[in-house]
């Protein structure tokens, strides 16, 4: 046979459980080089996903191709992180063959399961940012769009958390290690991007003052590629992410004794720039390797976007109806002076010219309002390592500050502020105002978030572009965060609906008449006991605790950060420790508070929050005295992996940052999609959260936003008058800082309590107690009544269908990016 036919082979494609089972033994044998009986869970890993990963390239090469052919316009989607955790589920459910690859794994004496865990989890991110990236590719490719994800193919993820002593501990995350065979390497893929140097003035050919880069160092930016299944297999897209190659400059120089070693370092420094992902959520280091990554990434994926262009267009006119680049936060902002610099520098356009094109090219998304956040590097880091670019921004700047000026009329205060550059103290370029400013649309990610960016950082340039500020609030993918995660419920929700809610979420509001169903309720709890089961399992066999399946599962799992105010649920946590131990006998209905989250490692603030968690934990779970009616949690090393398990058996979700501080949340959606009831601040997503599912589906506490502002406007409050006044926050806070929960140093939580009162409780912790205990009143009451908790747990579940992903990346698609789906051909002969 033809060997271009060869992938073509029924045996490589076949979906059916023998041909699977075929195809196991022959990938083990070849390819990882084991027999059956010398094969770890690993080896069975490896050879599962390579033989679905058969199943994927015919197809995948079919949507590309497809692309291609169409010159369809694709959106590239920037990001610094991926979450995207395990791919294996995800690949044969998204293919449809999960039954059969169950099957033909328990033919050969294999659990599913088993193969399943022995896959790392890819945690290329940190947080939410991250996950919204990864649910978007879902969505994208599960609705064809042609999308495509650009990051760094990081060496290490984000940190493993381990606990010692109740401390957190970071460990390297090396997923790596073992091979990871669902990525292509592609050697022949790589640019050149470059460091440091200085700029040269020329003339070009018609006398024109011209600039180069010159005596920069150099680096390479080699790709890998990822297939993105999209749901039923018709369109697969491509993750692209890069690796830092030294140049071959290096091997093929000739040194003498000391320049060998020298130049053998400059290598592996070279290719430090893709070693690891900077573990900082929702805070800004300013470190120059950090900015060197951002440069890496935009720069490679630029220059592979203009490749991909220039094989059917001569004229860079048309890049906007081609191409439209989304910026994921302003991490590759640094990209607008890129594309800048490509086409002035290097395609010889002419500056307006460019930055047109510029402009209706990128797109912009901000993330996060907190100060602290928000990118700002020095000017004369950027001058060093950049040097051209630094030029480029002061261009644009002096351009933009022109023409605003004749409309400012000598307001030089909102010059300075609408200003790229920062000159309160050590000058800085503000990564915000370049992104919005190079950007036709700019976008918050909540209602509420994107009014306060109107509001408050980007007020003068919502005056002076009214139209460019636009909302897309977030979403979360179905497939993996209800059918993968939960196959009880999702399985339960088929039997009624059928199955068109897993590429359309909106279908999933036919469930709201089964919520005064007592059979379907039961059904429905059955469902959410399963999953509890199987977490109280998974606590078990982590921390060595058991829990009561019966218990309200009340979860808050996220980054650990003051704002999102873990504190809050500490104090209630103790407070209601007290008062069953002040009452026993009363019937309390019992509770299991369950935590999970990193701290970043250098947020002290935040690790010793983790620590006080822990010490709670271990006071309250060893008291017999409150019986089994309170247990408290603390999961180590929360991932996407451990979402999957904790999120499908929540009873009650903690969303509850103050208010105006949290742009939107995700893991608040994937709760309620799951059937758990929310507590929560009127913050970020919470509010739409709260008009979808109805106000008395949600247990809504706190001060609001507006409330928020007018007081710290005000001069904020006194904290200690508060707690002088709440007798049981003062004695919850008195037990702090008095060492109950720390007896071998009871000054330990002395930062904590600090914090809370002469300090001024800047995330308003006490401000919010009481009311937050109230609404934990209500939700625990509620409990007691099963069939009525059941009834409002179904209408979360229905009434969550506007916060799929695919909503949101329609919005993008039809109000910011101009994409539209393509149907790729599959009907092929193959390789052409
Ligand atoms: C918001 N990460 C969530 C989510 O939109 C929101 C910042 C700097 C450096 C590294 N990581 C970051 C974030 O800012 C981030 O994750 N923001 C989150 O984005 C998706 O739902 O409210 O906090």
């Amino acid at each position: 046979m033809d060997a271009r036919y060869k992938s073509r082979d029924i045996e490589r494609r076949s979906l059916d459980v023998d041909g699977l089972k075929r195809s196991f033994l022959e990938w083990l044998v070849y390819s990882v080089g084991k027999d059956a009986r010398a094969a770890t869970r690993r080896d069975w890993f490896h050879t599962v996903a390579l033989a679905v990963r058969d199943r994927v390239v015919d197809r995948w090469m079919d949507t590309t191709r497809s692309y291609y052919h169409e010159d369809a316009k694709r959106v590239y989607y920037l990001s610094l992180e991926f979450l995207i955790g395990r791919l294996l589920t995800n690949s044969l459910s998204n293919l449809g063959i999960m039954d059969e690859c169950r099957q033909a794994l328990d033919r050969l004496g294999l659990s599913m399961e088993d193969v399943v865990d022995a896959e790392p989890d890819a945690a290329l991110g940190n947080g939410g940012l991250g996950r919204l990236a990864a649910c978007f590719l879902d969505s994208m490719a599960s609705q064809g769009l042609p999308g495509y994800g650009y990051g760094i193919r990081y060496e290490f993820g984000l940190f493993e958390q381990r606990f010692e002593n109740g401390w957190q501990v970071e460990y390297p995350e090396q997923w790596l290690q073992f091979g990871n065979p669902w990525e292509f390497a592609r050697p022949e893929v790589l640019y050149p991007v470059q460091f440091y140097g200085r700029v040269e003035e020329f003339r070009d050919s018609v006398g024109e003052r011209a600039y180069r880069w010159v005596d920069a160092d150099r680096v390479l930016a080699m790709a890998y590629d990822t297939p993105v299944v999209g749901y039923g297999g018709d369109t697969i897209n491509t993750l692209r992410l890069w690796s830092a190659r030294a140049t071959r400059d290096f091997n093929f120089g000739h040194f003498n004794d000391g320049a060998y070693m020298k130049a053998v370092e400059q290598k592996i420094l070279s290719e430090n720039l893709s070693r690891v992902l900077y573990p900082n959520d929702a805070t800004e280091t300013g470190k120059e390797l950090r900015l060197k990554q951002e440069y890496f990434f935009t720069s490679a994926s630029l220059q592979d976007i203009l490749r991909r262009y220039l094989q059917h267009h001569t004229s860079f006119d048309n890049l906007p109806n081609k191409a439209a680049i989304q910026l994921n936060d302003t991490h590759p902002a640094i990209g607008i002076a890129e594309l800048m610099r490509l086409l002035v520098d290097q395609h010889a356009l002419r500056w307006d010219n460019a930055w047109e094109i510029t402009r209706a090219t990128f797109a912009y998304t901000n993330h996060t309002l907190l100060p602290e956040a928000l990118e700002a590097w020095p000017v004369r880091m950027i001058e060093r390592v950049l040097p051209r670019h630094m030029q480029i921004i002061y261009e644009i700047n002096a351009k933009f500050l022109n023409r605003t000026k004749a409309k400012a009329a000598g307001d030089n205060a909102r010059l300075s502020r609408l200003s790229l550059i920062d000159e309160r103290g050590e000058r800085r370029v503000r990564m915000g105002n370049l992104a919005f400013l190079g950007s036709h649309k700019v976008n918050g990610v909540s209602a509420l978030h994107t009014d306060l960016m109107k509001q408050t950082v980007f007020n003068d340039f919502h005056e002076e572009f009214p139209d460019r500020i636009n909302n897309k609030t977030n979403g979360i993918t179905p497939r993996r965060w209800l059918k993968q995660a939960n196959p009880a419920l999702s399985e339960l929700i088929t039997t009624r609906i059928g199955q068109g809610w897993i590429s359309d979420l909106s279908q999933i509001s036919a469930l709201r008449e089964k919520a005064d169903d007592v059979v379907f309720r039961e059904e429905f709890r059955r469902a959410k006991r399963k999953n509890k089961k199987r977490l109280a399992a998974y606590i078990a066999r982590q921390t060595g605790e058991e829990v009561l399946v019966d218990s309200i599962f009340d979860v808050q799992v996220k980054r650990m950060h003051e704002y999102k105010r873990q504190l809050l649920n500490v104090l209630h946590t103790i407070a209601l420790y007290n008062e069953m131990r002040d009452n026993p006998t009363v019937s309390w209905v019992p509770v299991t508070k369950i935590f999970a989250g990193k701290a970043a490692p250098s947020y002290h603030m935040a690790k010793l929050i983790i620590k006080l968690i822990n010490d709670v934990a271990k006071v309250v779970n060893h008291d017999p005295s409150v019986h089994d009616n309170l247990k408290v949690v603390l999961l180590p090393n929360y991932n996407v992996t451990a979402a999957e398990i904790i999120i499908p058996a929540a009873d009650l979700s903690e969303q509850i940052s103050t208010a105006g501080m949290e742009a939107s949340g995700t893991g608040n959606m994937k709760l309620a999609l799951n059937g758990a009831l929310t507590i929560g601040t009127l913050d970020g997503a919470n509010v739409e959260i709260r008009e979808h599912v109805g106000p008395d589906n949600i247990f809504i506490f706190g001060m609001t936003a507006d409330e928020v502002n007018d007081l710290r406007a005000t001069g904020g409050f006194n904290p200690r008058e508060v707690i002088a006044s709440n007798p049981s926050l003062k004695r919850a806070l008195d037990m702090i800082s008095t060492g109950a929960f720390s007896p071998d140093d009871r000054n330990r939580y002395h930062p904590i309590v600090q914090a809370l009162t002469d300090g001024g409780d800047h995330f308003l912790v006490t401000a919010d107690f009481a009311d937050y205990c109230q609404a934990q009143d209500a939700a625990m009451q509620l409990y007691r009544d099963q069939e009525e908790w059941t009834r409002k747990a179904i209408l979360n579940t229905a009434n969550m269908g506007w916060f799929s992903s695919d909503r949101t990346v329609n919005e993008y698609a039809e109000e910011v990016w101009d994409v539209h789906p393509v149907h790729p051909n599959h009907e092929g002969e193959g390789y052409r």
